[in-house]
């Protein structure tokens, strides 16, 4: 594939639409890199039309299952060897920095790798049946049941971890044997316009994948709403995610999976292996400067060891090096854009306002680009306080101090979100007790930031619907049919 960071600049902004020109910006050096136009609503119908075409001949959905596998298993190893230029523009466009950008095209290309594998195992069961079923007459049946795809899959995710998301939601969607309509963020098309030419050239069928560029409200809502869509995957935001459900019910019911905001709970015992803890708990709220769904945005620390761990997690903040891609040994990049930078800004007025003491951190960095310092807040309010209840998606954590379990519980289960939890303590009673209690869809005993493409990722409460991952995460892409024969 001969493609550049400066072709793919280019190529954007050549793709034709009849919407507003979006600009790209780079978030370390607020500078526009590039620029799209919004596909408009037409080009919604065309790419939904032509997934639909495309999942009526069965042109990816009639190919054999081995050759489907294949296909996916090429597109790992092009994503592989395009891994450079995919990690370059991921940095420049989601401030990711270059080495972690690396590591996440390696794990996109693994989810093609993983379901590759399932492409095979998509099974039903059989069943003898004797009864006579409403009749009353009792005969002989066989019964079966079929996994078929969706025909036509509207995939839409957000800017903070582009190639991961595209990957999650492609992999899955392509080994059930679903033709798409794929929505990147509007902050960050550029990976996507990459992983869909690979996936082309890996020899997924033309009409299969239907790259769309937009807003959410229009290019997005268009998809969600769209009567030929049959079902939406879709990570985001709370807020979108329940206008997901509702166009789905305006619509024509399309079957919908959320993978939603967090605000996970760290519990911190007197009796852990405190080191280790600071340090990835530390790590495990600032990382991607707090702009990761499953991070450990609220750290709750059993009161013998509460002073320790604020200021071992405020050292830590204080000494990530925060820097873009051009900054020698940057480990953590700037928040994704303006519109974030308030955002974040504002819930640490809100914070000062409420009394919140902010321990470390707390202003932006006195540089260019949309960067904000490791901030520890304590004295929070875990009735009222907005810090504590509200997904920020910035490097803000709150700390707070509890006496025994029941109350640590009481803490940590205190928000309408539930993404993942994690326990540290040596007491392995206790640990997989608190696993129990913990109203999260994943939680960590004495480790934190665990992923794998084999094991089911989705939330509790307002943090989803359904599953990405594991069985479960090529399950929500599949129907069910029985079928009933006379024998
Ligand atoms: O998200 P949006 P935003 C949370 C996080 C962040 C907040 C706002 O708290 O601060 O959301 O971020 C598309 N119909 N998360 O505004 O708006 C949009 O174009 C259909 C958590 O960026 O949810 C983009 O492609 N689609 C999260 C995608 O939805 C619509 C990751 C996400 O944008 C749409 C990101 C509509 N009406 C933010 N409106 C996570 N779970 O990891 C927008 N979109």
């Amino acid at each position: 594939m001969a493609m550049t960071v400066q072709s793919v600049l280019d190529e954007i902004r050549d793709i034709p639409g009849t919407g507003d020109v979006i600009p790209v910006i780079d978030p370390a050096t607020e500078e526009q890199i590039t620029e799209f136009t919004d596909a408009g609503p037409e080009a919604v119908d065309a790419a939904v039309a032509r997934a639909k075409e495309s999942a009526e001949a069965r042109t990816w959905s009639g190919v054999p299952d081995y050759d489907r596998a294949r296909i996916l298993w090429k597109v790992a190893d092009l994503i592989d060897e395009n891994s450079d230029l995919l990690a370059e523009l991921e940095s420049v466009n989601a401030g990711i920095p270059p080495s972690q950008a690396k590591v996440i095209s390696r794990v996109g290309s693994e989810w093609f790798r993983y379901y590759a594998g399932w492409c095979t195992k998509i099974d039903g069961i059989a069943r003898d049946v004797n009864t006579g079923g409403l009749t009353g007459v009792e005969s002989h049946m066989h019964a079966y049941t079929l996994r078929e795809p969706y025909d036509v899959v509207g995939l839409i995710f957000p800017w903070n971890g582009p190639i991961f998301n595209f990957c999650a939601k492609l992999a899955p969607a392509l080994a059930a044997g679903s033709s798409t309509v794929v929505k990147p963020a509007e902050e960050t098309p550029l990976t996507a316009h990459v992983l869909t030419r690979i996936l082309a050239e890996a020899g997924v069928p033309d009409g299969v994948v239907n790259l769309i560029n937009g807003y959410g409200h229009t290019a997005g809502a268009a998809i969600t709403a769209h009567p030929d869509v049959d079902k939406v995957a879709f990570t985001g935001s709370t807020e979108v995610g329940r206008e997901i459900v509702k166009a789905s019910a305006q619509s024509n019911l399309n079957k919908v999976t959320l993978e939603l905001g967090g605000k996970s709970p760290v519990l911190i015992f007197d009796d852990a292996d405190l080191d280790l803890a600071i340090a990835m708990a530390g790590f495990g709220c600032f990382l991607h400067s707090g702009q990761v769904c499953m991070l450990g945005s609220r750290i709750f620390v059993q009161r013998g060891v509460y002073e320790r761990v604020v200021e071992g997690v405020a050292a830590l903040g204080n000494n990530l090096v925060l820097g873009g891609p051009a900054d020698e040994g940057s480990m953590i990049g700037p928040l994704i854009s303006q519109k974030q930078l308030t955002r974040v800004l504002g819930y640490l007025d809100q914070g000062r306002k409420e009394g919140v003491e902010l321990v470390s951190g707390g202003a932006r960095l006195d540089r260019t680009g949309y960067f904000v310092q490791p901030t520890v807040a304590t004295n929070v309010d875990p009735t009222s306080s907005r810090l504590y209840h509200e997904e920020i998606f910035g490097p803000i954590v709150t700390i707070l101090p509890f006496d025994d379990e029941d109350e640590a519980v009481a803490l940590a289960n205190n928000t309408d979100y539930g993404l993942a939890g994690t326990v540290w303590t040596q007491n392995l009673g206790r640990a997989h007790r608190l696993a129990k209690r913990l109203k999260a869809g994943t939680v960590g005993l004495n480790c934190q930031l665990q992923f794998d493409h084999s094991m089911p990722f989705g939330g509790y409460k307002q943090s989803g619907w359904g599953y990405e991952a594991g069985k479960a995460g090529i399950d929500t892409y599949l129907q069910s049919k029985t079928v009933w024969a006379q024998m």
